[in-house]
């Protein structure tokens, strides 16, 4: 298989790339990244002299490009996005771009070609906000509130018209909080232990009481690969860790791995329509794909804070580039 990945250069992307070209010699993968600040073509270095690997360095939403790429591939799987809820709060424009109207060029190129197998790699967010109980499954009506997840539920939109319209051969899945290696550290268990390396106290937003499903991301990357080799066309599957945690549980546990005191949480006002509970129901993908999240909560954080504690040169050019970005 010849597989166009957007946004391959980012966190998931990366973890996607690294896990396709060690479990098959056979494929081939061509990385589409803009390298906007999130993206780090290092992160897979370990390739560029592998034939089954060609960086692109292009925006999705450059048509001649995405016309030349989707029509030399076989399968395209569509990562690229503008990720971070915080900055969507800030200036939700870019947002629109990437992630609305640059996968509409990607679903055009995709259908142009003759119907391009698309595989569209979407969040739990666009589900909006559950209270203390409940699941979040396939059946759940979109409820998107921030400008993030409302920029993926109209993504998931269109790939959804371009199978009921034009029979593009589309699957789609939603996935709740990743964690993991190469995470950009503004995400918050990155941030989290990154601060502690650095001495500094990690900003705990509101009261710290709001949940989210943790999933580790290679167990997200192998629900994606099962789901483009052998999920039903026009479907969707929802992915989650079954690992629902309250964040200053999260932080909890980081201070604990990290041998730190409570006195390193710095409480600070509430992100704005800020989502309480985030949690799925992957009883489809179990069913259908044999799909399973293998590693626990715990075993996770600690591969986690051992990959930060040991990779400083990876993320500490990055928070600097945060930083810059923030304050220009
Ligand atoms: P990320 O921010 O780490 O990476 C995004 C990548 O896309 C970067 O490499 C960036 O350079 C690239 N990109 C951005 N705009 C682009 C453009 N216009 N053209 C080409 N490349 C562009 O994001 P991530 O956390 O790896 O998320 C990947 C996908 O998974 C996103 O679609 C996101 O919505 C979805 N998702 C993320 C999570 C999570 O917890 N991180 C959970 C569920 C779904
Ligand atoms: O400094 C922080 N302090 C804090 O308390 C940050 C950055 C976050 N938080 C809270 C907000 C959330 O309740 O932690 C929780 C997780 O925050 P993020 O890491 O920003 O993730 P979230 O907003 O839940 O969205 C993530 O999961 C779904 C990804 O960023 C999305 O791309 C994905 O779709």
């Amino acid at each position: 298989m010849k597989i166009l990945v957007t946004g391959g250069a980012g966190f998931i992307g990366s973890n996607y790339i690294h896990y396709i070209l060690n479990t098959y010699n056979e494929d081939s993968i061509v990385n589409l990244d803009k390298l906007t600040y999130a993206g780090n073509v290092e992160n897979l270095s370990i390739w560029e002299d592998d034939p089954r690997y060609t960086f692109v360095k292009g925006d999705i939403n450059d048509k001649e490009l995405v016309d030349k790429l989707v029509g030399d591939v076989d399968v395209i799987v569509h990562f690229a996005a503008e990720s971070h809820v915080d900055r969507s709060i800030l200036g939700p424009e870019e947002f629109v771009r990437t992630n609305v109207i640059g996968t509409f060029v990607l679903l055009e190129a995709a259908r142009k070609h003759r119907n391009k197998r698309f595989h569209h790699v979407s969040t739990d967010e666009v589900f909006g906000s559950l209270g203390e109980t409940g699941l979040f499954s396939e059946k759940t009506a979109y409820d998107p509130r921030s400008p993030y997840s409302a920029s993926k539920a109209s993504s998931d939109h269109f790939v959804c018209a371009y199978f009921h319209t034009y029979g593009l051969p589309i699957t789609i899945s939603n996935c709740s909080n990743n964690y993991g290696p190469y995470q950009f550290p503004e995400k918050f268990i990155p941030l989290s232990v990154t601060n502690l390396i650095e001495k500094k106290k990690v900003p705990l937003y509101g009261e710290g009481d709001n949940v989210r499903d943790w999933i580790f991301v290679e167990d997200h990357v192998i629900g994606i690969d099962m789901v483009v080799r052998n999920g039903s066309l026009g479907e969707t599957y929802c992915f989650g860790g079954d690992a629902e945690e309250k964040n200053k549980d999260v932080l909890g546990g980081i201070l604990n791995e990290m041998k730190q005191g409570k006195e390193m949480v710095e409480y600070v006002e509430d992100r704005k329509g800020h989502d309480f509970r985030y949690a799925i129901d992957s009883s489809k993908a179990k069913k259908e794909l044999g799909w399973m999240p293998k590693v626990t909560f715990e075993e996770g954080l600690k591969k986690t804070v051992a990959w930060y504690v040991e990779n400083e040169g990876w993320w500490q050019p990055l928070k600097k580039r945060v930083i810059k970005d923030i304050t220009k």
